[in-house]
């Protein structure tokens, strides 16, 4: 199988690419990504000689044409993927989540490529802390901020080309992910670093917020189930019943780095903070039999924590500008 992998060089996709070319040597990666300041050529070099990586733009309709038709499938992972990002400017949000998806699934369309979208479970807006409601495949989508809002329209494309043009499409929506290779701008690698280089964890408002967080093995080995026996047309959510609220992550951190319970700061909440994200993934526990490995929220942060104290020299160029932005917010 020739499969194309958008956004291979970021969080998710570098991770998938790496697993798949680990476990699955019938498959021949190819990875567009335009390399923007959260992709990194470097965490592909464990793979470097068996995969391709073009560096180019998803909105580049002539480029994405000849990729894709050289394809049997696509993974689509590539998007501006930081809500803090898209408040301080929500047009590359637009540009690569929206325009970008048009156009790939343009060439889908043209070619006959099997396609699999991937999103988040942040189409469907924020739950209550108290309501027994999690999201399901069928809960309406109300999206919150540019990001989640650019995510939520790129979903309905697929949808409508896959109703009007018979494109073969499949959908995820995955709550939080964790794990090696996380750009420092988000919340645990923000953390894991902050603490490392000394500095108290900075936790947006009360910390109250929830997020149903999974291991980014766990997410891809759930993509892997869908490509292969999805049913066409279908939304899956992918989650690991992993709720936490932010305080207490932050909590389990400074107990795995030895430090008081609390050494942190409250710092600036994010405007239209979403307060708790929890999934149902019965469907795709039961229709296409996956289950979660890293069931084990400590041991999984204990694992991420070891990796970016072994990996200084992957994350420390980019620490000090995502810290100066932060500070300009005043969430630093
Ligand atoms: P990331 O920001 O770490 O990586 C995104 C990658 O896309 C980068 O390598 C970047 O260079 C590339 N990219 C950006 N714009 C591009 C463009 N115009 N053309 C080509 N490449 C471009 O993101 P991530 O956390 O790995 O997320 C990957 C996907 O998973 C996204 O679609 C995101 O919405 C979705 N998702 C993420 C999470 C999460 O917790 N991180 C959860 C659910 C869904
Ligand atoms: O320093 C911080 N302090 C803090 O309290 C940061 C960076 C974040 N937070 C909070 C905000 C959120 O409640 O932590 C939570 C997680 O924040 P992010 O890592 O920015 O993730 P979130 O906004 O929940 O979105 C993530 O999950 C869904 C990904 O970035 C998205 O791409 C994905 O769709």
């Amino acid at each position: 199988m020739r499969l194309l992998v958008t956004g291979g060089a970021g969080f998710i996709g570098a991770n998938f690419v790496l697993h798949t070319v680990r476990s699955r040597p019938d498959v021949q990666v190819t990875v567009l990504d335009k390399l923007t300041y959260a992709g990194d050529v470097r965490s592909l070099a464990p793979v470097a000689d068996a995969v391709e990586v073009v560096q180019g733009d998803i909105a580049d309709a002539a480029l994405v044409d000849r990729l894709v038709g050289a394809a049997d499938a696509v993974v689509h992972f590539a998007a501006e993927s930081h809500n803090d990002n898209s408040l301080s400017d929500p047009w590359p949000f637009v540009q690569t989540n929206l325009v970008g998806t048009y156009t790939l699934l343009e060439a889908v369309r043209r070619h006959g490529a099997r396609y699999h979208h991937i999103s988040t479970d942040e189409v469907y807006g924020d739950l209550e802390l108290d309501d027994p409601a999690r999201f399901t495949e069928t809960t309406p989508y109300s999206p919150s901020s540019p990001y989640s809002s650019t995510k939520a329209g790129s979903d309905l494309l697929v949808r409508a080309w896959v109703r009007s043009f018979g494109v073969q499409a499949t959908i995820s929506n995955c709550s939080n992910n964790y794990g090696p290779y996380q750009h420092v701008e988000k919340f645990i690698p923000r953390q894991i670093t902050n603490l490392i280089d000394g500095v108290r964890p900075k936790l947006y408002g009360a910390g109250a917020n929830v997020r149903d967080w999974i291991h980014v093995e766990d997410h891809n080995a759930a993509v892997w189930r869908i490509l292969e026996d999805g049913r066409i047309g279908q939304t899956y959510l992918i989650g690991a019943d992993g709720e936490q609220s932010n305080l207490e992550v932050v909590r389990t951190l400074l107990e795995i780095f030895g430090r008081d319970a609390d050494d942190f700061d409250h710092v600036t909440d994010r405007p239209g903070h979403d307060l708790r994200y929890a999934i149902d993934s019965t469907l795709l526990r039961t229709e296409l039999g996956w289950a979660p490995r890293f069931t084990d929220f400590r041991a999984g942060l204990e694992a991420t924590v070891d990796w970016y104290r072994g990996n200084e020299d992957w994350w420390r160029p980019a620490k000090a500008t995502v810290e100066a932005a932060y500070a300009a917010t005043g969430q630093a």
